[in-house]
């Protein structure tokens, strides 16, 4: 893949930011899918199909949420805040420390209960059909921002591998290499980085496979070059630089859960009334905000996914 990117080719981030889109409630969405193209400049393969193709996909729900239109954050602060602890755990410090990571060539092994398992490279990926979408993410430490992601959904790549009717769960598991990571022995868990999705949730058309973000390919520090976007869930479930994916018929091993079991659960929705064992989970910091938000039930996506959880005890299951 190519990271000779022009500056000139990149949609400035100023464009984003001042899009009418964001102000206006009048196309209103909670996913919101823009049909700008813009990852086409990175992406080869999808620069050669027509335009109509590209912006052929149909927008999830567009007329709900209308408290989603949100103005993203900057491509500084998406850059320079994050959660990567195979290069630091300090959220400042992470940019700097990953800015070497060598991420092509890059495969992705899909298998398990699959009918066709199969080793992707990163070329394949970029093939599958691309939207745009604004989501906010909110981490379980309390702060959230809102990220205009390129990517497509992880229902397409699933697709193309043909799920068995046994399989239950999807888990995924990062990169890991000591030599590229060396703070990574500092970092207190359990590496490489798993998580793990219920089959239902993963197939639900807001859970994105991400390439970029403000139309580039991801940064290092945001999990370049592939992650996962789950926006309901606190973010540490959408892991970063994914090269595993297996299909499995029991509830896959997380991270965190590992690490503590009574403070992150499979499930992690974000949800303000079930609290963290240590703080509250009923606001959020949204970054470049003065005061703290309330947190929102399934950080807003309820009218998409709350149909996910029908029957099942919130508290129990967090
Ligand atoms: N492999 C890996 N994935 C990860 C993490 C990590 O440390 N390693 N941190 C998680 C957490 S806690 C959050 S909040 C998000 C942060 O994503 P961002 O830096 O792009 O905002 O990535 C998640 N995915
Ligand atoms: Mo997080």
């Amino acid at each position: 893949m190519s990271h000779d990117i022009q500056p000139s080719e990149i949609t400035p981030e100023s464009t984003y930011r001042n899009r009418r889109f964001f102000m206006k409630t009048g196309v209103a969405a909670g996913a919101a899918v823009l049909t700008t193209g813009v990852y086409r400049y990175f992406n080869p393969v999808v620069q050669e199909r027509a335009a109509s193709e590209v912006q052929s996909s149909p927008a999830v729900n567009p007329v709900s949420n209308a408290h989603a239109i949100e103005q993203p954050n900057t491509l500084q602060e998406i850059t320079h805040y994050n959660n990567y602890y195979e290069f630091s755990t300090n959220k400042s410090a992470v940019a700097k420390a990953a800015e070497h990571f060598v991420t092509s060539p890059w495969t992705v092994e899909v298998g398990g209960l699959v009918g066709k398992p199969r080793t992707f490279d990163l070329m394949d990926l970029l093939k599958i059909e691309h939207e745009e979408r604004i989501y906010r993410f909110r981490c379980v430490e309390g702060w959230s921002m809102v990220i205009p992601w390129q990517g497509f959904r992880l229902k397409k790549l699933l697709d193309l591998v043909e799920p068995l009717g046994s399989a239950k769960f999807v888990a995924f598991e990062s990169y890991y290499d000591k030599e590229q990571m060396p703070n990574a022995k500092y970092s207190g868990i359990d590496l490489p980085y798993v998580e793990g999705l219920r089959l239902d949730e993963a197939l639900h058309p807001l859970t994105l496979i991400a390439t970029g973000l403000y139309g580039q390919p991801m940064p290092n520090q945001n999990g370049a070059p592939i992650r996962l976007v789950v926006p309901w869930k606190y973010g540490f479930k959408s892991i970063k630089s994914i090269v595993k994916i297996t299909l499995t018929d029991t509830m896959p091993e997380t991270t965190w859960n590992k690490l503590a079991p009574d403070e992150y659960g499979f499930y992690s929705n974000v949800n303000p009334n079930v609290d963290h064992p240590r703080w509250s989970q009923a606001t959020e910091q949204r970054i470049g905000e003065l005061s703290r938000r309330p947190s929102l039930m399934f950080n807003g996506y309820a009218e998409e996914v709350a149909g996910l959880y029908n029957g099942m005890d919130l508290k129990v299951n967090f």
